[in-house]
């Protein structure tokens, strides 16, 4: 179904609608500044997951580890989780007290679950009357919170699930629910649905910070209908900010989208924190203080408050937000547990939250002893050094910076005595002899000029193999220096040639390049070796036939199997690597066979994006591995080809749950895209 010519034509078109609406879709720098910058600045915001889950509590049957799940972990029949309307009552629910614990823990920024993927509304809602209307409580939960945001000056965001498991026309079904008939049941009938919800959510309750989207994975949701959402939703409220999770580009729990240009302004990794930081890309870590999203009474895996408040350092100095989550009980209130971390942030953040607002991500790669953000000042840089591991000897360096000091002092206590001493490659900062703060101390070190650390120079090529001849780019954004390379391995030298424009080679080689500042080296030095390979050679093919060979099977499988031992339920042609064939969407597996025309000599990048398993393989050669059970989740491998006809074969398997299959390819120079039809041969 993804590669049909309908699919191509609508892949073509929103290739373009991609490009054209690069100020709307994922947020680069440079783009949408502005409309960006107050979530930017804010780097921390309250996440709350609340609905009808709060009355059981997580448990059901005996079992206790239930959550925002429950109705499909525990699988409760649809009535008789809409009892659950008739006991969720909130009576200690108290929307001031809520915001003022958000905002009195330094979040700037709320984000709750308007709707999750039960469906339950906590809005009062014209379209359906499963809401909170409905309750023995029969007040709009929203409209308070609303209110109490805009009171406290903290924004107030919805998040909104587009899987429905009560809405009848929502697709697909929940497997285990056989009863509940698929018959009438009208997708795009459930996406007006959900505008015209999302219409009384952008319009009934003031200005809106962000829509939060999620549950976007299921087969039913595209690129396609997230760019229409995108453009709705900025259409009822120009200036909104909505995540990745609009569309259908999301990669996994990492969050980031995959290439190919998808809408939404910002990443959204979940329960996790990218490595290092994501220069001039947005994204938001969403995190539970314990193990569950929605309240659970019997989970005592709380995080500490050390460990959040380093968290929120840890994230900040990556240069991303921080969404901290609440389950509220179903009586209103919050868990005893959350108000004390909430409390214990807050203290934090009175005396160190210019250490987190409106800074970016730090410029060094590692700090032993904690993390840095950074902001620039008049004439220089404030440098906010979260010190979580305080120096014995009261001597911290800061290494590999060449800046000059202008002052150092903490932020917990300016009088308290600090010195700074510049060293030839490092700065040695004189603290006291204890840490003000065992938590996280913040130490402010302000140089002149913009931030100069040995980071080396970027190196920039399309692969790390070639065929004839290879450009290597290299970058940096220090200033004042000059960037040498050797392409023998060795250390450069201040003897070594500068880098100009694009070095071209055309032998293996092994690169180093570094940093140089009056005949000095400034820098690490970087290495990466680039092979002169020669190319698979081509099949010379003739009368070949469009499309593919496909053989569709069914077992239960946690990896790929050998196919070729497994007798086939169906066979056929199809023009691409479609599911279409498919008789159900789980337990099933398929193996392609064909022909790829390679238009020309070069190095390729085949990957497959799959919800399970998957492996492609060109010539009997293994390219890209994405076996196992796993999410929507892209893998790429690199092969050099001869122009003509080469064997493809991919494998695939979904067990449980979402399913999808994409197959990419990209050559030097071009982004990655799926492979054409026009490209497919048998
Ligand atoms: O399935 C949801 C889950 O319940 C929770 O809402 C998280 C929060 O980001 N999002 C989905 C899982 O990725």
């Amino acid at each position: 179904m993804k590669n049909s010519a309908k699919q191509t034509a609508a892949a073509l078109v929103f290739a373009v609608l991609a490009v054209s609406m690069l100020g709307g879709c994922f947020n680069r720098a440079g783009t949408d500044d502005q409309r960006m910058a107050w979530w930017r600045d804010a780097r921390f915001g309250m996440f709350i997951h609340w609905g009808l889950y709060a009355v059981p509590a997580g448990e059901w049957n005996g079992e206790t580890t239930h959550a925002e799940w429950i109705r499909t972990t525990a699988r409760i029949p649809l009535e008789t989780y809409d009892g659950f309307v008739d006991q969720f009552n909130p009576v200690d629910f108290n929307a001031d007290a809520w915001v003022k614990m958000a905002r009195d823990a330094g979040m700037k920024y709320i984000v709750i679950t308007s709707k999750h993927h039960d469906g339950f509304c906590l809005f009062d809602s014209d379209q359906t009357d499963f809401n909170i209307m409905a309750t023995p409580y029969k007040k709009d939960i929203m409209k308070a919170l609303a209110r109490a945001c805009r009171k406290y000056r903290v924004k107030m965001c919805w998040y909104y699930s587009i899987m429905d498991w009560h809405h009848p026309d929502y697709l697909p079904r929940r497997d285990w629910e056989k009863d509940r008939s698929t018959e009438g049941a009208d997708f795009d009938r459930y996406v007006a649905y959900m505008k015209a919800q999302l219409k009384e959510l952008i319009t009934n309750y003031g200005d809106i910070g962000v829509l939060w989207f999620d549950g976007e994975w299921e087969r039913t949701w595209n690129r396609e209908y997230g760019f229409d959402l995108y453009n709705y939703v900025r259409s009822l409220q120009p200036d909104i900010i909505i995540n990745n999770r609009v569309g259908a580009g999301r990669s996994g729990m990492e969050g980031m989208d995959k290439s190919g240009g998808f809408a939404g302004d910002f990443g959204t990794p979940e329960q996790q924190i990218p490595a290092t930081g994501l220069p001039g890309v947005d994204w938001e870590t969403c995190m539970t203080m314990n193990d569950h999203w929605g309240w659970n009474k019997n989970d005592r895996n709380w995080k500490s408050s050390e460990n959040l408040i380093r968290t929120l350092a840890d994230i900040a100095s990556k240069g991303g937000n921080f969404l901290l989550n609440v389950g509220p009980k179903a009586d209103g209130t919050f868990p005893e547990e959350s108000v004390e971390r909430l409390r214990r942030i807050g203290e934090w953040m009175r005396v160190n939250g210019e250490s987190i607002y409106k800074t970016s991500a730090s410029p060094f790669r590692n700090l032993a002893w904690g993390r840095c953000t950074q902001k620039s000042v008049v004439g220089g840089t404030r440098l906010y050094l979260h010190v979580f591991d305080w120096p014995g000897d009261g001597k911290l360096v800061v290494p590999g910076i060449y800046n000059q000091v202008k002052k150092v002092y903490l932020l917990t206590d300016p009088t308290l005595e600090v010195s700074a001493e510049r060293g030839p490659d490092d700065i040695i900062l004189t603290l006291p002899s204890t840490a003000p703060d065992s938590i996280n101390t913040v130490v402010v070190l302000e140089v002149r000029g913009k931030a100069d650390i040995d980071n080396p120079p970027q190196i920039s090529a399309d692969f790390d193999v070639f065929i004839d001849k290879l450009p290597i780019i290299l970058s940096t954004d220090r200033e004042h220096v000059v960037i040498r390379y050797t392409l023998d391995g060795a250390d450069p030298t201040s003897q070594s040639p500068p880098f100009k424009d694009a070095i071209m080679i055309r032998k293996t080689r092994t690169l180093a390049t570094a940093c140089f500042r009056d005949g000095r080296m400034v820098s690490g030095v970087v290495r990466r070796e680039f092979r002169k390979v020669a190319p698979k050679p081509a099949f010379s093919k003739e009368a070949l036939k469009p499309g593919l060979v496909y053989r569709y099977f069914e077992g239960d499988w946690n990896a790929l199997p050998s196919f070729h031992r497994l007798r086939p339920v169906k066979t056929g042609t199809v023009a691409n690597f479609s599911l279409e064939n498919r008789r159900r969407n789980e337990y099933m597996g398929f193996e392609y066979n064909g022909f790829i025309r390679v238009p020309r000599d070069g190095v390729y990048g085949f990957s497959t994006d799959s919800d399970d398993g998957s492996r492609l393989y060109i010539g009997g050669y293994l390219v890209a591995d994405n076996d196992g059970l796993h999410g929507l989740r892209e893998q790429e491998g690199i092969i050099p080809l001869e122009a003509g006809y080469h064997p493809i074969r991919v494998t695939y398997f979904n067990k449980t749950g979402g399913y999808d299959l994409m197959v990419n390819f990209r050559s030097s120079g071009n982004p990655g895209v799926a492979i054409p039809d026009s490209l497919l041969f048998r």
